[in-house]
């Protein structure tokens, strides 16, 4: 790491003395419509913005007042040599302008692979999963690794599911070949976990401090060994497993939950802790602020290992996200060290009566965010052909099937903002249940894996 350092700042000082010949400002870019980076504004980064970048503090200003707006890379309110640099990096690692063409494989789908606890036919059918990904046209993908406190994958922190135990025990782990055959297929492979979830059952439960909402259990977010435990659980697989990256889901505090004014008496000795040490934050803000902690100590984990990044996927919903589950996507985006991508779940259609998809995607693409945060926006394959989207509104419930294009033109709304990608929900909808008519549902997904290609 550090030679690679060495080299970028050597390579960094040979393009200064080259742009002391060169002049090389181009007109200056409208803020709307240029990556944070994109000095030029031709839609890339590039070797193009590092020499702009070294120009303009080599001679000491020079930046337009909106190109000001878009140079902070790395979001630390400064502009200097690191937002060049790192953009450098980034553009030599193809990360700056990746584009990602995503599909969640959740745990019902994964159980499914592994069902038959039989080691050839679970690797079969992880193979004929992975290969339709890709020949579908994915760059990559979000396994299940842990939906309800369990474990898809060989855990010493959490207790595997009574299938995936079968496979380990004769000597399959079925992570290990899913990240092997996905990068055999050229696919990047991200594990997806619930950090919170319990489930029904509190038989394996890994720290005391749960509580009971619904006919769910969930971990306390305020309880330390709860964070202990989360981040055990996310460190384990990213130094295990040569994964790309870790997803957290949209579940934080389950949505109306808890009061909002008052702590509830699972996390009061928590909070009184802190406001004892001298914490002035009120309840809501406090619960925010644990759940920023957790997500500031994942990501640090994911990132002990060069190459693993961490994502989350939250609902679309901002205010339900803040007000009622105290996760504040915004707060991520803007903020170094939180996240390196967001991927919202926009599963909605575009006569939605509260949350319409064109309006709730632009309020995504608006957030302010540091360069490195990347945005994919999650798509509603397993509405295509839905027969009734009963909490839609009147002028929603039967968009789904009056309409077999609804996934491209999601993806070209999507194409006309600041997105790096779409990610599909899910893989598992190919199969088409009685919910949904097969005809329309066939013909929309058939397009979505059409105008995926088209992003770039
Ligand atoms: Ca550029
Ligand atoms: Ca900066």
């Amino acid at each position: 790491m550090t030679h690679t350092i060495r080299s970028c700042t050597a390579l960094l000082a040979m393009v200064a003395v080259l742009l002391t010949a060169f002049g090389l400002f181009t007109t200056a870019p409208s803020v709307s419509a240029a990556k944070i980076g994109d000095l030029n504004a031709d839609g890339k980064l590039t070797t193009t913005d590092v020499r702009l970048y070294l120009k303009s503090l080599i001679s000491g200003g020079g930046l337009t007042a909106s190109q000001q707006k878009i140079a902070d890379y790395d979001g630390d309110g400064v502009i200097d040599t690191t937002d060049s640099r790192t953009i450098l990096l980034d553009t030599i690692s193809g990360r700056a302008n990746e584009v990602i063409r995503g599909f969640w494989i959740p745990y019902m789908e994964v159980a499914d692979l592994i069902s038959s606890g039989n080691v050839a036919t679970a690797k079969s059918k992880i193979d004929a999963c992975l290969q339709d990904c890709a020949d579908k046209g994915a760059n990559t993908v979000y396994f299940h690794v842990r939906a309800n406190n369990d474990a898809y994958y060989n855990s010493s922190v959490y207790t595997p599911t009574s299938k995936t135990k079968t496979l380990l025990n004769a000597g399959f782990d079925p992570l290990a070949y899913a990240v092997e055959r996905s990068h055999a297929l050229g696919m990047k492979i991200e594990a997806w976990i619930n950090p919170y979830r319990i489930g029904t059952s509190i038989a394996n439960v890994k720290s005391s401090n749960y509580f009971k909402f619904g006919s769910l259990y969930y971990y306390v977010p305020s309880s330390a060994d709860v964070q202990d435990l989360v981040v055990r659980g996310v460190r384990e697989v990213v130094q295990n497993y040569d994964i790309d990256g870790v997803q957290f889901d949209d579940y934080f505090y389950p949505r109306d939950s808890v009061s909002t004014t008052a702590a509830e008496s699972f996390e009061q000795a928590d909070y009184t802790a802190y406001k004892n040490g001298g914490g002035t934050l009120a309840v809501a803000d406090w619960r925010r602020y644990v759940v920023h902690q957790l997500v500031a100590k994942c990501y640090a984990a994911c990132h002990e290992r060069e190459g693993c990044v961490f994502g989350i996927s939250p609902s679309c919903d901002f205010e339900a996200n803040y007000d009622s589950m105290y996760a504040d996507a915004a707060f991520w985006a803007k903020n170094p060290g939180y996240v390196d991508y967001l991927a919202p779940q926009l599963y909605v259609g575009y006569n939605h009566a509260y949350t319409p998809f064109a309006e709730c995607l632009a309020d995504w693409d608006a957030l302010t965010r540091h360069g490195r945060v990347k945005m994919v926006a999650g798509l509603a394959l397993y509405k295509t052909g839905l027969l009734d989207d009963t909490w839609a509104g009147t002028n929603a419930r039967y968009e789904w099937l009056n309409n077999n294009n609804m996934m491209a033109r999601q993806v070209a709304t999507t194409k006309t903002m600041h997105w790096d990608g779409v990610a599909y929900y899910s893989h598992q909808s190919f199969t088409v249940d009685s919910t949904r008519n097969a005809t329309v549902a066939n013909a929309d997904m058939a397009s979505a894996t059409e105008a995926w290609l088209t992003f770039q």
